[in-house]
Order: structure tokens, then C-alpha cells, then sequence
């Protein structure tokens, strides 16, 4: 069975872009794959978090994956930090990960732009998620498509780990949505949805009330015009509004245009909202269920000791590789 990794960071709440882009594949790949997922809170002090926030949307991530669908019987669910041989791999894929190609990352580039002072973990922790996946073997990795340049360095440390020290690890591939692999701001088609967003309307959090979605998705940007048609290049908003409510209704894009013909914006909007409310609705059911539950920290034990077992056995091997006297 080949192997599946993938991780969110609790570094605010979870977005119907994390949802569509990466969370609503992890549920379908449990089926027929041994998944791996973390909540990524190493990632998330890459930039400050309050430390009662950052514990509270660490048990908001984790039970937002079994909300949603993960069955922690049959995938290892975990939070990152449980298992310390993250931060080790980590480091030693910092070691050879250079700085040209840590420059180049747009997301980089993208959370320092106009800040005065940027921590050196958000310089370099795209080593940290290579060491993530590299850590599992894992085959394939779930993610929107703002995670390909991360993953696409993974990929090479894998290849060059390997060419020096000999075949170690998998190279994993990308696993994308077809359509929604990057869902757009709502206040701003030309940045994606963000959950640490300083404007709250720009994204729609999954556990934002069916009156909060209404409310935002009748504010969303879009063109003067009253077309509705997936044109990504001339109408940028309203396709993103496309992509999402494709995602959310499981109709093509086409059937969407079809339907909304000479209709407008108005009906359009006001239907997606309902196809978002009835997606996410049951999700904050049963995350509520949950989280009165008190079932998540058992969860978060075998996940972590399942994750660790695994994972010693990778870097027991890396280190016996580059040197290091191993016990
Ligand atoms: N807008 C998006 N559209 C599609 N997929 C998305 N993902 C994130 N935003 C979108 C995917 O969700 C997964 C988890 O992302 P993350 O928690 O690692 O952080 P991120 O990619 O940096 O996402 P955010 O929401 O923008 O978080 P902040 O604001 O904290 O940086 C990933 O698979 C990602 O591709």
C-alpha cells in the first residue's frame, strides 16, 4: 500500500482553502492508502502565535480532520512536535538545503514582505517539511498548489541526500485537486485564501456560522459585469467563485455556466453560499461532538506513538548514513 503524507498548520483557523485544496483529498486517499496526518505546529511558530491560541487551534485542526472524515483507525493522525524526530531530520535537511533555493520560495517572499524583522525559521522551513515527508517514506503528498515549489525542493533534497549517501528515501510526488488546487481570496483574486488573513471577509473559515458564509460570500469582490464564466485571466473573482462551488456541489464547471446563464451574479451567490453551508454544516456537527468528546488527546497518543515507531527506523538509517555513531 503506498503511503500518503500531509500536514496543516494551526496557525489560525482552517479555511475552506485548506478544506477544498488539501483536507477533502485526505479523506478520499484514506481509503486506499496508509495516511499520515499532522498538524504542523513546529510550522506554525515560524511566525508568533500566542501560546493558549496555538494549543486551542492545535485541537481545532485535529478535530477538524476526523470532522471532516479522517477515521484515526485507520489513518495515524498526530501534531508534529509529539514526534521528535522532525526538528532532528530537520535540522540535517537545513544542512544540505542551500540558500539560493530557500530564496527562492515565493511563500518566503510573500509572509516577509514589509515586516522589519523576519524569523530565521520562516526562512528555513521548507527543510523542515522536506523533513516531514522524507521521515515517513511517504509516497505521495496531498497539498494546493502553493505547496509545490516546498515540495519540489523535497524532492531534490531526497535526490541529493541519496546521490551522496546513498538511497535513503522516497521521492514523493504532488498529489493536487483538479480544480480549487489554489482557492483565491475573496476580498482579492490575486492572492489565495489565507487563514492568518488580517481581513477576516477574505476567507471562510470552516467553522464560520451558515449566516457568517451568507454573509461573506454576498461581500465577495466581483467584476461590474453579470457573466457567469470560468475565465480565470478576465474574471478572476468570479472564477474562483466557480472553482469553489464546483468543489462544493461535485458539478463541473460547465454544468455551473449552464446553469446560471444570463442569470447573474445574485442567484449564483446566493446558491454557492448553500452549497457551502450544507458542505461544512455537518462538519461543525460533528466538531462539536468531538471536541465535547474529550476522545482527542487518546487520538493525538496513538497517533504519536505509531508516527514515532515509524519514523526512527528512517532516521536511525540517515544517521548511520552521514556519520553519526548510532547506540
Ligand atoms: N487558498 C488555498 N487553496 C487551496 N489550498 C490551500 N492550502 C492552503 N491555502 C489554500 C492548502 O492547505 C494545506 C495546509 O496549508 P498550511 O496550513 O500548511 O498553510 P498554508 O499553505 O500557508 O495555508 P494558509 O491557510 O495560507 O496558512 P497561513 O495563513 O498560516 O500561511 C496545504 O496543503 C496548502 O497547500
Amino acid at each position: 500500500m503506498k503511503r500518503v503524507l500531509s500536514g496543516m498548520q494551526p496557525s489560525g483557523q482552517l479555511t475552506l482553502g485548506n478544506y477544498i485544496g488539501a483536507l477533502k483529498n485526505f479523506v478520499a486517499l484514506q481509503h486506499t492508502h496508509d495516511c499520515y496526518f499532522m498538524a504542523v505546529d513546529l510550522h506554525a511558530i515560524t511566525v508568533p502565535q500566542d501560546p493558549a491560541a496555538l494549543r486551542e487551534q492545535s485541537e481545532a485542526v485535529v478535530a477538524l480532520y476526523i470532522a471532516a472524515g479522517i477515521d484515526p483507525a485507520k489513518s495515524t493522525v498526530f501534531l508534529q512536535s509529539h514526534v521528535r524526530q522532525h526538528a532532528e531530520l530537520g535540522w540535517m535537511l537545513t544542512t544540505l538545503t542551500y540558500m539560493g533555493e530557500l530564496e527562492r520560495m515565493t511563500q518566503f517572499k510573500d509572509k516577509a514582505a514589509g515586516k522589519d524583522s523576519v524569523g530565521a525559521g520562516l526562512f528555513t522551513y521548507p527543510s523542515l517539511m522536506a523533513a516531514d515527508i522524507l521521515l515517513y517514506n511517504a509516497d505521495l503528498v496531498p497539498v494546493g498548489d502553493d505547496q509545490k515549489q516546498h515540495l519540489e525542493l523535497t524532492r531534490d533534497l531526497a535526490q541529493r541526500f541519496n546521490q551522496r549517501y546513498g538511497d535513503t528515501f522516497t521521492v514523493p510526488e504532488g498529489y493536487f485537486p483538479k480544480v480549487g488546487a489554489r482557492i483565491m481570496s475573496l476580498d482579492d483574486a490575486s492572492k489565495k485564501m489565507s487563514k492568518s488573513s488580517a481581513n477576516q471577509g477574505s476567507f471562510i473559515a470552516m467553522l464560520d456560522t451558515p449566516d457568517v458564509i451568507r454573509k461573506k460570500i454576498s461581500r465577495a469582490v466581483t467584476d461590474s459585469g453579470r457573466e457567469v464564466r470560468f475565465d480565470p485571466q478576465n474574471k478572476p473573482e468570479v472564477s474562483n467563485l466557480i472553482s469553489i462551488y464546483a468543489q462544493c456541489s461535485d458539478k463541473t464547471i460547465a454544468e455551473i455556466e449552464a446553469q446560471y446563464e444570463g442569470l447573474g451574479y445574485g442567484p449564483f451567490k446566493k446558491e454557492l453560499a448553500e452549497q457551502v453551508v450544507a458542505v461544512l454544516e455537518p462538519v461543525q456537527q460533528r466538531y462539536q461532538e468531538i471536541r465535547k468528546s474529550g476522545e482527542l488527546y487518546d487520538i493525538l497518543r496513538q497517533g504519536a506513538d505509531k508516527a514515532s515507531q515509524q519514523a526512527e527506523k528512517v532516521l536511525t538509517q540517515v544517521k548511520e548514513r552521514m556519520g553519526f555513531i548510532v547506540l
